[in-house]
């Protein structure tokens, strides 16, 4: 409904909602002097929100049940080794990885810490590092990279910015990096944005957002880390907006523009959203938060971005959910493709609210109703609320941001991917982490109950040669030999059919199945699992299955899950091996389908068009570069199954520093 920038309207602007909601004027935000005395730190408790603030504890206190719901099950999964082949590891070596430094520092360090104990890590060749460099995921020229930073379209340009140590290959020293693009795919590296220079972010310019104003000013707010350690938020906006590269930035003189409102620990208070515009006439942010261990977001109101209110409540609050870090929330439509930009709001529209779990490092979101009139954003379903139920992905995936791309009418999501190999690895290839291939999102409106992540549509240009393996029959128990060009780099497409005489027979189950407590891929039942084996050497002794398990449960019902078994992906001892997944919503007269996306360390995975995704880092020693094989398995005991598989070798994407020879 409303477009807040009527310079790019796609909508009516007769519409009542669109009339109420979109604004006439802004407060220039550059032509305003700071307030005299306002560049020194403001007192943290300070009488700026105390009055708000009182108001805020009260109402969290009636919130806060410490018989909160738990965070589900399948996320839960944090096991070393099941089903990980036997390494025999007597050498009682001190696996010397560097004292944790996330926690105390607040945020953001390598989930994933090797157990100590007598086991040596293991031998990685130079060669086996270097593999491990993805070809068209988005990556930094070296160290370390966590979230996703402010994306936008300005100038005709994508910019991607990212939290950055320019120093090591693990966190710390957080700047902001910027890349631009022209479709998503080709990245040019640009100078740092913004670097670690003023008191109120010197322990790190972390996390934030952009908003684009109708006059065509960028705003974007940052959490920064004082000298003291404390969550402060901070304005920016570019030094020329003539430049479409936006390369400088400035960093208002009068920041913070916020700070830890009472009630709120200094180190929980972080990561502001991009602003939506209120019938009121402000622009609110939300930025999240805790208290004790519920899990809220605040929201504040602004007319400049430089003076906020605190919003009496809260957006949203989930007790037992811990610390909410990168809040996301947006419109999606009920009824359109298109994406909506962050203010539409009204009928035909459902609002997707998103955290990042500090405690388990997973992104949970939810479907439902921002009220215009309560302000607060209520799920549909308060059994599947923000943190206890649906992810984004149910492998490795954090700190993700969605932007609306108004050059395409498309909402895109990002997400960090970690590492999860031994700290020293990183140190020693000199590079951690990667991007997600950006997925556009939209409502699913078949199932009415989640939404769709799938690889934005530039992606196809990489693809090259082309196999079809079309209606081939698996029977139960065996194996098929895939014969593909580049099984280290793919775009794969693949459907499934369970012959039905065995989905007659299927018996009644008395257990849930679960992908996390499944024995995974090795695991037989009458309907599976079948799928693809990946990054597999010839005795498939290293293989990465990403596959279906039909199970009927306990209410006689027949359930789909989508699963990737990471256990036998490689012989290293010191990778964290992980088998994840989720059931995914299987609509009558649906084929099973899948696509799945290989690029050396990184596999992410798309269950029936984007309903249930599962992103995978693997670190195999021998099914690497020509030695890698693709192959299709079914390993149901009475199923035999029909699989209609695509590949294309994918080229790599060309991402290279900017020079100014290039094209503008
Ligand atoms: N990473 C940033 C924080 C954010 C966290 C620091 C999430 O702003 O909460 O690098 O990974």
């Amino acid at each position: 409904m409303a477009d807040p920038n009527p310079a790019r309207t796609f909508a009516d602007p007769e519409d009542p909602i669109i009339a109420a909601t979109v604004p006439d004027h802004y407060t220039p935000l550059l032509d305003v002097d700071p307030p005299a005395g306002e560049n020194s730190r403001r007192p943290l408790k300070g009488f700026l929100v105390i009055l708000s603030g009182l108001v805020l504890v009260g109402l969290l206190m009636a919130l806060i049940s410490e018989n909160g719901p738990s965070v589900s099950q399948d996320s839960q999964q944090n096991d070393l080794t099941l089903n990980a082949p036997a390494e025999s590891t007597n050498i009682s070596a001190q696996f010397l990885e560097p004292a944790s430094r996330g926690p105390s520092t607040g945020v953001s360090e390598k989930s994933f810490r090797l157990h100590s104990g007598v086991r040596a890590p293991f031998p990685w060749s130079n060669t086996m590092l270097t593999w491990q460099r993805t070809g068209y995921h988005f990556q930094p020229e070296k160290n370390w990279m966590n979230d996703p930073n402010g994306p936008m379209f300005y100038g005709g340009w994508y910019h991607f910015f990212y939290q950055y140590n320019p120093d090591a290959a693990v966190w710390g020293n957080i700047v902001w990096g910027h890349a631009v693009s022209k479709d998503l795919i080709e990245w040019l590296h640009l100078p740092l944005a913004m670097v670690a220079d003023q008191w109120y972010d010197t322990n790190g310019v972390w996390t934030g957002s952009a908003t684009l104003l109708s006059d065509g000013q960028v705003i974007m707010l940052y959490t920064g880390a004082t000298n003291e350690s404390v969550q402060v938020q901070n304005l920016a906006y570019p030094a020329d907006l003539s430049d479409p590269l936006l390369v400088d930035w400035v960093k208002y003189p009068g920041n913070p523009v916020l700070v830890p409102p009472p009630g709120i620990d200094d180190k929980d208070f972080r990561d502001p959203t991009t602003a939506w515009y209120w019938p009121d006439g402000k622009w609110r942010i939300a930025i999240g938060s805790k208290v004790n261990k519920t899990g809220i977001s605040l929201v504040y109101n602004t007319e400049d971005f430089k003076k906020y209110e605190l919003i009496e409540g809260v957006l949203h609050a989930v007790p037992g959910t811990g610390m909410w870090e990168c809040v996301d929330l947006y419109p999606v439509s009920l009824k359109e493709d298109n994406g909506l930009d962050t203010s539409f709001n009204g009928p035909g529209v459902k609002h997707v609210l998103k955290a990042s779990l500090d405690d388990d490092k997973n992104d949970y979101y939810a479907i439902g109703t921002y009220s215009l009139e309560s302000g607060n954003w209520t799920p549909d379903n308060p059994n599947l609320d923000v943190g206890i139920g649906l992810r984004y992905d149910y492998g490795k995936f954090y700190a993700s941001k969605t932007f609306y791309d108004q050059n395409k009418q498309r909402r895109i999501l990002w997400g960090w991917i970690g590492e999860t190999d031994g700290e020293s690895a990183d140190i020693k290839k000199g590079w951690a982490s990667v991007q997600s291939i950006p997925r556009t999102v939209v409502f699913d409106k078949k199932t009415g109950t989640n939404i769709l992540q799938w690889p934005v549509a530039e992606i196809k240009s990489l693809r090259k040669s082309s196999k079809k393996f079309d209606k081939l029959e698996v029977g139960p128990g065996s194996v098929v030999t895939l014969e593909v060009e580049k099984a280290t780099q793919m775009d794969i497409t693949a459907e499934f059919e369970i012959d039905k005489e065995a989905l007659k027979r299927i018996g009644e189950s008395d257990v849930e199945y679960s992908c996390r407590t499944s024995g995974g891929s090795a695991q037989r039942g009458e309907l599976g699992p079948f799928g693809l084996l990946l990054l597999a050497d010839e005795g498939r002794c290293e293989q990465t299955p990403v596959y279906f398990y039909v199970a009927k449960g306990t209410d006689g019902q027949l359930k789909t899950f989508f699963c990737t078994d990471e256990s036998r992906s490689s012989l290293a001892n010191d990778v964290d091996k992980r088998i994840f997944g989720s059931t995914v919503p299987v609509i009558k007269g649906e084929k099973l389908s899948m696509r799945i996306l290989v690029d050396h360390s990184i596999i992410e995975s798309f269950a029936q068009g984007g309903r249930t995704c599962i992103t995978s880092r693997v670190y195999p020693t021998k099914a690497i570069y020509g030695a890698a094989q693709l192959y299709v398995f079914n390993n149901a005991t009475s199923a035999s199954i029909t699989a209609s598989i695509q590949t294309w070798a994918m080229k790599s994407a060309y991402i290279r520093p900017y020079s100014s020879h290039q094209e503008s």
